[in-house]
């Protein structure tokens, strides 16, 4: 920016990580190289509000670690630089190549729930109209696939009938499956508050007691696997109770007797139910009591729901009990999944899914003859292609043999991820288009490695899990070489001779076309309906504020307030009518052994985002839960000999992580909870994905991923501790290891069965080599610290006990400097000040201890007193619920 000249006017985007999709805005901080990123007040998901992952985006945008160049593979198998020119032609011509060989079922593209809605909509059209397979598939399969498949049997197409503002007005909202307070934390903020302010109820259905049940007036910490006991129940209750709207059972749907009679057979009595469902009978009781008599009820669910081998029978069990009410399709009721990914919803629409042709538009030969006139298609897929599992599965066996993968990372989030990566290793052709130059599936045998523009790089829409389209708009120039995904997928499709209808010059122009087809031959019998938007001038997309489909030719393009479908009573179905569907009786897949006695729940935490590429960059969001984790219940924790802050091995037929302990009677005896953050980029053996087994849905093709048999047993790893690094440091092997982000160099978390002098042995061999060194030992640890040339270049803190976690001693040492005389330094510890303990508020880096002494002195009592206070919880609202538990706990420990 010129001296003197004024700042440019904030950007308006969305936010590239969770589902709920929240307007931002984006100053770019030129001298930090970061952004300022605030909420944007306007913008209908978030009226302004942030949580600490979209407050902290500005700290992930530096180009480290970037992929900014096309890089190829060596005959010596290196990755070697080269020309957007040639890695075009190379992937054009390898799949050309095998295309013509052995047939276009022979190649696949993995896409994602991340790619925007004109990157998707351009992937699935070569594949399927021009390729003429539809193995495309996306990491949707592994996230959304349940409710899709759900929604498709019960409506007759994948509606989410409401809108956000329901959650506002509902008196009841029942959260299934779901931690919502981590992972749509600007949605929980609403019910939140909807319970403060008008006193709605909220249910939380899920076998663990998450930070979303500090809100719950009613917890069910259910069985794994058994929502369609308690959902049954509730039919049959509702059904016993009279609480039933016949009229519209008898006006708009069909199926329900049927559906009722599997329901009582699955849970024929309260009792019954509270049994299978293994909770208390009156807490069920309260629960159907609820349900029943509370109009506005809203249900969300979200993976505990979606990811499992009957996802889909849950899911209809659910919207089962609000057709049978008619609680749908008005306000402040309704079935509402909760999708992940800030564009799940948008690939959806465009027909990312193996099993869907475009446009809400399926395999029938009407929907194939139609798409392929609308695209001038020369090679129409016929069939359904191969869904995720299946796919790598297809790769495995050698029946695939190229695969480009966008904006994904199946080499740790699919189940099975081991085979996944040995899978990869055997293509002939591996693509793959990302933002960065190194994670597990680049590691797993790229061929040629595509620079994708990132967020805040590139235009496009994505659209929320209440159906609303939002812009996301550049910031930043395009780094390096990078491209949109768009234009990379266009410039193979020319290459492949496909050029006419991929002459694409700007998103604006994929979007018309997308909205085109949306529209093209609906006459309202296809929810999904962009018609008003398929002539969008580029300045009007340029300008484009957040809008909610449907929106028809005829519908007015600045749309005022929520839509809803499905008010009308009348649905996608041939005959318009809904259906109830009887699900199977549940059952995990796979049972438990005595091998494997154990269930693995896998799932995320508040400050990190999947596979880390971006949320693992912020110094801030680190602060929250730094190290991988397996949480268990006490009674599994006394059983395998684990104590609080040790380390334990997790086992399941398929791998084994090593992991801290988190001992936590919010567990359910018999269960584990492992994040899926962590891969081999980032910890030494923390990539669960490997240990989820593969078992499918029969309906979604969606794998189970939280209920694989598993068995602990305790690690001995005596000492931790931690290491600060200018350089790359190589460890030695056997290390137990996680990273930290930092705003410079290298920090990563140290554990150890190694003693005191070998780690002596080793910093000074590796830091210590050429430089300057202070020491600071005792019987129980060994820290030192290391100068270059009078400058700071590493440190190395390891011990017994908590305090080689600590800081203190070497910030000391650091802030002092290398030592005067040059010759090495030995001092002996100071006792350890206390520290903060965890970090609670990334925002403003308050920890646990600090909010604890400001309660036990009777300094603060509450939230608001807290923020005052401490600043804590003031700005993204991220830590209240966890806040609100520790100063519960803090006031309950004071008064005793
Ligand atoms: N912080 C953060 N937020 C995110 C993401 C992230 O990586 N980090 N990812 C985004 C994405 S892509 C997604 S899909 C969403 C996922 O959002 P959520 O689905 O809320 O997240 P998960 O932690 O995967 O799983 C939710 C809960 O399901 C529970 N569960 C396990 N088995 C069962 C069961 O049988 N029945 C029931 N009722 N519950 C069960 C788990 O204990 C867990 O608490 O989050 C989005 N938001
Ligand atoms: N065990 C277990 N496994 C799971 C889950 C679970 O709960 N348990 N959850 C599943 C779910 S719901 C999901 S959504 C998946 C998520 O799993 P993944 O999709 O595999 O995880 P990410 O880390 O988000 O991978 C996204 C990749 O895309 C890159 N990227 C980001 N933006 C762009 C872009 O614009 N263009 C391109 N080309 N690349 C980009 C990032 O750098 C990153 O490498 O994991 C699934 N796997
Ligand atoms: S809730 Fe947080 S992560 Fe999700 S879209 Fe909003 S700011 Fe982003
Ligand atoms: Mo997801």
């Amino acid at each position: 920016m010129n001296a003197g000249a004024r700042p440019p006017e904030p950007v308006r985007t969305t936010c590239p990580y969770c589902g709920v999709g929240c307007g931002l805005r984006v100053e770019v901080v030129e001298a930090a190289a970061g952004a300022s990123v605030t909420g944007d007040p306007t913008h209908p998901a978030n009226f302004g509000r942030i949580c600490s992952k979209g407050a902290t985006l500005g700290e992930t945008i530096s180009l480290d670690g970037r992929l900014l160049h096309p890089l190829v593979r060596s005959a010596g198998g290196a990755m070697v630089r080269t020309t957007w020119d040639t890695a075009l032609d190379t992937v054009a011509q390898g799949f050309s190549r095998i295309i013509e060989r052995d047939g276009p079922d022979a190649v696949a593209f993995y896409l994602s729930g991340q790619l925007l809605t004109e990157d998707y909509y351009v992937a699935n059209k070569l594949m399927k109209g021009f390729i003429g397979s539809a193995n495309v598939d996306t990491n949707s399969r592994l996230c959304m696939a349940s409710s899709v498949a759900g929604h498709r049997r019960a409506f007759g197409s994948d509606t989410v009938p409401g809108s956000y503002s329901d959650l506002e007005t509902a008196d009841l909202t029942v959260l299934v499956g779901s931690n919502t307070a981590w992972c749509h934390p600007v949605l929980f903020q609403r019910m939140a508050r909807n319970r403060q302010e008008r006193g709605a109820n909220i249910v939380v259905i899920d076998p663990r007691r998450t930070a979303t049940c500090e809100e719950a007036d009613l917890v069910l910490q259910i069985a794994p696997g058994t929502d369609t006991i308690l959902f049954s129940g509730l039919l049959v209750y509702l059904t016993e109770q009279l609480a039933l709207d016949y009229s519209f059972i008898d006006a708009h749907t069909a199926g329900f007797e049927t559906a009722l009679v599997r329901a009582r057979e699955i849970a024929p009595t309260l009792a019954a139910t509270a049994q299978r469902c293994g909770v208390p009978e009156r807490d069920v009781a309260r629960f159907f009591d609820l349900f029943a008599t509370t109009e506005n009820v809203i249900t969300c669910y979200s993976q505990g729901v979606n990811q499992s081998a009957q996802g889909t029978d849950k899911v209809n069990a659910i919207i089962n009990c609000h057709l049978a009410t008619g609680r749908i399709g008005r306000p402040g009721m309704g079935p509402l999944s909760l999708t992940g990914q800030p564009n799940a919803m948008g690939g959806r629409e465009v027909g990312g899914l193996a099993n869907q042709l475009a446009a809400h538009m399926g395999f029938s030969p009407a929907e194939i003859e139609r798409v392929g006139r609308f695209w001038n298609a020369p090679r129409m897929a016929r069939r359904e292609g191969l869904k995720a599992v299946q796919m790598f599965e297809a790769i495995e066996r050698g029946e695939i043999k190229a695969l480009w993968v966008m904006a994904t990372n199946p080499a740790m989030s699919l189940p099975r991820a081991g085979a996944v990566r040995e899978a990869l290793g055997k293509l002939e052709l591996l693509v793959i288009s990302d933002n960065v130059e190194a994670n597990d599936t680049v590691g797993s045998g790229a061929h040629v490695l595509l620079p994708a523009a990132a967020w805040g790089e590139k235009h496009g829409t994505v659209t929320n899990s209440e159906r609303r389209i939002s812009r996301q708009r550049a910031f930043l120039p395009l780094p390096g070489e990078a491209k949109p995904d768009w234009w990379i997928v266009s410039q193979v499709a020319r290459r492949m001779g496909y050029g006419d209808a991929f002459a694409y010059r700007s998103a604006a122009d994929v979007f018309r076309e997308h909205a085109a087809l949306s529209a093209f031959e609906n006459g309202g019998m296809r929810d999904f309906d962009l018609g008003a938007l398929s002539g969008i001038s580029d300045k009007d997309y340029d300008a484009l504020g957040p809008v909610q489909w449907p929106l028809p030719a005829d519908a007015p393009l600045a749309q005022a307030g929520d839509t809803r479908l499905f008010g009308d009573g009348r649905f996608f179905t041939s005959d318009r009518k809904a259906r109830f569907v009887a699900p199977e009786p549940p059952a995990l897949k796979e049972a438990s052994s005595g091998e494997f006695p154990l269930r693995l729940n896998t799932g995320r935490v508040r400050d990190q985002w999947h596979s880390m590429t971006r949320s693992g960059r912020s110094p801030r969001l680190a602060t929250h839960i730094a190290e991988p984790f397996v949480e268990v219940h006490s009674d599994d924790a006394r059983a395998a000999g684990l104590v609080d802050g040790g380390f334990a091995r997790v086992a399941t037929a398929h791998g084994a992580c090593v992991l801290k302990v988190t001992v936590s009677d919010g567990q359910r005896p018999g269960s584990l909870f492992v994040p899926i953050h962590w891969s081999d980029a980032t910890a030494s053996s923390a990539r669960i994905g490997e240990l989820v087994a593969p078992h499918t849905d029969p309906h979604s093709g969606q794998p189970e991923a939280k209920a694989t048999p598993a068995t602990i047993a305790s690690a001995r790893l005596p000492l931790r501790g931690f290491a600060r690094s200018r350089r790359p440091l190589a460890l030695p092997s056997g290390t137990w290891w996680a990273r930290i982000a930092t705003s410079e160099g290298h920090e990563l978390r140290l554990a150890s069965d190694r003693d005191l002098m070998f780690w002596h042995d080793f910093a000074q061999a590796t830091l210590g080599r050429d430089a300057e060194v202070v020491e600071v030992v005792d019987a129980h640890s060994y820290r030192a610290a290391f100068f270059v040339d009078g400058e700071f270049d590493g440190c190395l803190s390891i011990g017994t006990g908590e305090a080689a976690l600590r800081w203190d001693t070497l910030k000391a040492v650091i802030a002092a400097g290398p030592p005067s005389s040059g010759a090495p330094v030995r001092i002996q510890v100071a006792p350890e000040p206390a520290d903060t303990g965890a970090v609670v508020c990334a925002c403003f880096g308050v920890g646990e201890d600090a909010v604890r002494d400001a309660v036990c002195a009777g300094r603060a009592s509450n939230v608001a007193e807290i923020g005052r206070l401490l600043g804590a919880g003031s700005n993204c609202g991220s830590c209240l619920p966890e806040l609100k538990r520790l100063i519960a706990r803090a006031r309950a420990k004071a008064a005793a």
